[in-house]
C-alpha cells in the first residue's frame, strides 16, 4: 500500500492541489486499494463492498436510496476517477496537455466524490448515533466548546449548502484542531490540508426518495446513524499529529 501511495502521487503531480495529498493517504487504505498492482502505471481504483446489508441504515436512510447512491452514484465516482487518472497518463505520454484543464477538473471532481462517498458508508451504520466518547468527545468539547454546539454547527453547515454538496467534520493538521467546513459539489469551498474525518451527503440522491425536499430532517436524522467508533478510528489512522 505505501508503494502505491508514493507511485500514485508521483503520477498525479499534475494535479497539484492539496486536496491530493489526502487524497493519496486515504486511496492507499485497505477500502479502495484493494489490489496493489506492483507492476506500476495509473493505479485503477474499485467500489469498495459496502459494509453493512442496503437495508442496514433502516429507518434513517432507505434501503432503495442506499442502493442506488452507493451502485450508481459511488460507483459513477470510481469509473470517472479513473477514466480522468487514463487520460493523464494518455497526455503524459504523448505529451500533449491541451486538454489537462478538464481533466484537472475531472480528478478533482471524481476523486473527492471517491473519497467523500468512502468516508460518508464506512462513517455511518446500524446501531450507532448519539453523542462520542472517548478521544472524540474530548477534541469535539476542546475545539467546539461542546458536543451540542458542534452538532447546530454541524447540521447548520449541512442544511445550508448552496446547491449539492457536503457538511464535512475535518481535521486540520495545521492548526491541529477539528474544523466543520461545507462543500460544494464534492470539491469547492474546500480547505486545502483538512483531513475529512465524517462526513453527511447533501446531494438530493441522498435523501430525496424518502425525504424529499426536506434536508433538515434529514440532517437531523442522520445524527442517528453517525457511528463515532469510526470518526475516531479514521482520526487515529490518518490525522494523529505526534
Ligand atoms: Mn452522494
Amino acid at each position: 500500500m505505501e508503494n502505491g501511495f508514493t507511485r500514485r502521487e508521483a503520477m498525479t503531480a499534475a494535479g497539484a492541489a492539496a486536496t491530493l495529498g489526502f487524497l493519496s493517504s486515504f486511496l492507499a487504505t485497505e477500502a479502495l486499494a484493494q489490489h496493489p498492482q506492483a507492476g506500476g502505471g495509473t493505479f485503477v481504483h474499485k467500489l469498495p463492498p459496502l459494509p453493512y446489508p442496503e437495508d442496514a441504515l433502516e429507518p434513517v436512510i432507505d434501503k432503495e436510496t442506499v442502493k442506488i447512491h452507493y451502485e450508481k452514484h459511488f460507483a459513477a465516482y470510481v469509473a470517472g476517477l479513473n477514466t480522468a487518472l487514463e487520460n493523464l497518463e494518455k497526455a503524459r505520454a504523448s505529451g500533449q496537455f491541451d486538454a489537462v484543464k478538464g481533466l484537472s477538473r475531472d480528478l478533482a471532481f471524481n476523486g473527492s466524490g471517491v473519497v467523500l462517498h468512502w468516508i460518508y458508508f464506512t462513517t455511518i451504520g446500524p446501531k450507532a448515533g448519539g453523542a462520542p466518547a472517548g478521544l472524540m468527545a474530548d477534541m469535539i468539547k476542546r475545539d467546539f466548546g461542546s458536543f451540542e454546539a458542534f452538532w447546530k454547527q454541524f447540521a447548520a453547515a449541512s442544511k445550508t449548502v448552496e446547491g449539492s454538496g457536503w457538511g464535512v467534520l475535518a481535521w486540520e493538521p495545521f492548526s491541529k484542531r477539528l474544523v466543520v467546513l461545507q462543500a460544494e459539489k464534492h470539491q469547492n469551498l474546500t480547505s486545502w490540508g483538512a483531513m475529512p474525518l465524517m462526513v453527511c451527503d447533501v446531494w438530493e440522491h441522498a435523501y430525496y426518495l424518502k425525504y424529499q425536499n426536506r434536508r433538515p430532517e434529514y440532517v437531523e436524522n442522520f445524527a442517528k446513524i453517525i457511528d463515532w467508533k469510526k470518526v475516531e478510528e479514521r482520526y487515529a489512522q490518518f490525522c494523529a499529529a505526534k
